[in-house]
Order: structure tokens, then C-alpha cells, then sequence
């Protein structure tokens, strides 16, 4: 069986650990990073009891651009065939309005959703190119097409991944390669709890309603990386059904 070579970043969770894992489960081999290495050897290990995937597991801080490439470079010759790259690592870091932002909590979320992206998309797209092929998919958000109350920041990330994502798709247009921004709304990950830094409120925020789960991203990944060679889907906004824009939600 033929398998394919996926390289996804913040697989050490939610949206990254389930498509990882639905990946896994559909011919792909899996290079799995992230900074938790517990949690990358838990991943490494459930991949290889539950599928016929082989996985190596890259531990590094992606907002690190030195470590990208040193970690990019040490890959085995054949592992850096990657078919495809799904730019997934990214937070957010408090909800608070420009007049009361800490500049703190808006470096991270610029080095990690802006720069870190650039940086892996810089090692690896060309890999991509050489071989005349290749996928990168980045996952936006809602929030990087509409902008809310006290997330100005966190959506101007996101609203650069949405530039980049068509920037990116000019740039390599020539070589083949497809590039696909997913978007979603709402997902129950550890996402709120990354922001709020409180595991009550971050329950709260998903309390009542039915969010998106992490599955139903991976699997829209899925949809994405099995079109066939002449089709690029270039963006999904998925959204919870009780979600209907940025900011208006309803309890279902
Ligand atoms: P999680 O917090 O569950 O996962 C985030 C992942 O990003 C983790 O694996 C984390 O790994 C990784 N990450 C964060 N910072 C770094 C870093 N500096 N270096 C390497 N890896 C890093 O959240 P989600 O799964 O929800 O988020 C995944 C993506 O989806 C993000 O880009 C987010 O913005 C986006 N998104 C999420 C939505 C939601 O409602 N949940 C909706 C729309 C988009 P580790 O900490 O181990 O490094
Ligand atoms: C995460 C979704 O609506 O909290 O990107 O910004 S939202």
C-alpha cells in the first residue's frame, strides 16, 4: 500500500491530535510536532497500536525559527517527501480590549499563529516544490474572516493566516502545490483553556451549546487532502449549527 507523508504542527492536541490520528487511520504516515513530548510519545503510541502508520514526533517550539529548521533538516531523507503540511499550532491568549491588552499575550499569539506558520511553510514548501508537488493546509479560523468584541489581536493573526494562505497559493502556483485554508468556528479543544488560563470559565464558554469537536476538523482535513490531483478546495468555514457568526451563538 502506497502511503502518503503528512507533517501536522500542535498535534499534541485537539484539532492537531485528531487529524493526526484520522490521518493515521487513512494512509498517511504522520510527522507529529509540538513541545509537549509527553503527550507526543502517548499520540506516537496510540498511532501505532490502533493503525498500520508509521510516525516519528518532532519536539520543538515552533516560534523558534532556528529549531524549525534544524528539526526540518534532521528528518530522515525519505520522511522529507511530505505530501502534505497542516499548519494547525496556534492560540490564543486573552480576550481584552486594545485598550487594556497585555503586550505580553500579544507577542505570543503573533510569534505563534503569524511567524511560526512562516517558518515551518519556509522549510517546508521547498521540499514541496522540488518534488513539483504537495499540499499545505492552514487552519484560520472564523475569526479570520470577522472580527469580535475583545479579540481584535488573536482575529488579526488569523486574518494574516487567511492573507498568507492565499498569498502562498500565488506564490506556488506554478510548482502545483495546493494550499486550503480551514476555517472553523467554534471547537472544543483545549483552546479556552489556553486563553483563559481557568478551567471553569473555559468550560463555560462551550457550556449549553453544541460546539465542533476536533473530528469534525479532521475530518473536513480529510475531504481536502483526498480530492483528486486537478481540484484544490482553497477555503471551508465550518461552523457549529448554533453558531452563526463570529460572535452570536445560540443554545442547541
Ligand atoms: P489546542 O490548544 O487544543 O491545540 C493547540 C496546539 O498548538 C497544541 O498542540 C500546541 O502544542 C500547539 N502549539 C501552541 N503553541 C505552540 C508553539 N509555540 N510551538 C509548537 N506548537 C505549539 O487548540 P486547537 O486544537 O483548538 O487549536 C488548533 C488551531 O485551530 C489553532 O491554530 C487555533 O487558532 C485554531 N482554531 C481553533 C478553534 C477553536 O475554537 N478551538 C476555532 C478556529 C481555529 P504544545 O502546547 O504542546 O506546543
Ligand atoms: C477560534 C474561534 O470564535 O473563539 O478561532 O475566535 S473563536
Amino acid at each position: 500500500m502506497t502511503r502518503k507523508i503528512a507533517f501536522i504542527t500542535g498535534a499534541t492536541s485537539g484539532i492537531g491530535w485528531a487529524t493526526a490520528l484520522k490521518l493515521a487511520e487513512n494512509k498517511y504516515d504522520i510527522i507529529a510536532t509540538g513541545r509537549r513530548k509527553e503527550r507526543l510519545e502517548s499520540l506516537q503510541q496510540i498511532i501505532e497500536i490502533q493503525t498500520s502508520a508509521n510516525i516519528i514526533c518532532l519536539n520543538f517550539d515552533a516560534r523558534q525559527a532556528e529549531q524549525v529548521e534544524k528539526q526540518i533538516n534532521s528528518l530522515p531523507e525519505k520522511w522529507k517527501n511530505i505530501d502534505v503540511l497542516i499548519n494547525n499550532a496556534g492560540l490564543a491568549a486573552g480576550l481584552d480590549s486594545i485598550q487594556d491588552g497585555e503586550i505580553d499575550n500579544w507577542e505570543r499569539m503573533i510569534d505563534t499563529n503569524i511567524k511560526a506558520l512562516l517558518y515551518v511553510s519556509r522549510q517546508i514548501s521547498p521540499l514541496m516544490i522540488k518534488r513539483q508537488k504537495g499540499h499545505i493546509i492552514n487552519i484560520t479560523s472564523i475569526a479570520g474572516k470577522e472580527v469580535y468584541p475583545n479579540g481584535a489581536v488573536y482575529c488579526a493573526t488569523k486574518h494574516a493566516a487567511d492573507a498568507l494562505t492565499k498569498g502562498m497559493r500565488i506564490d506556488m502556483l506554478e510548482q502545483g502545490i495546493k494550499v486550503t485554508a480551514i476555517a472553523p468556528g467554534m471547537v472544543d479543544t483545549e483552546f479556552s483553556l489556553v486563553r483563559l488560563e481557568d478551567a471553569e470559565a473555559a468550560k463555560k464558554v462551550y457550556e449549553g451549546l453544541s460546539p465542533l469537536y476536533a473530528n469534525d476538523i479532521a475530518e473536513a482535513v480529510l475531504f481536502a487532502v483526498t480530492r483528486p490531483a486537478h481540484v484544490n478546495i482553497n477555503d471551508m468555514l465550518i461552523m457549529p449549527t448554533a453558531q452563526a457568526n463570529a460572535y452570536l451563538k445560540v443554545k442547541v
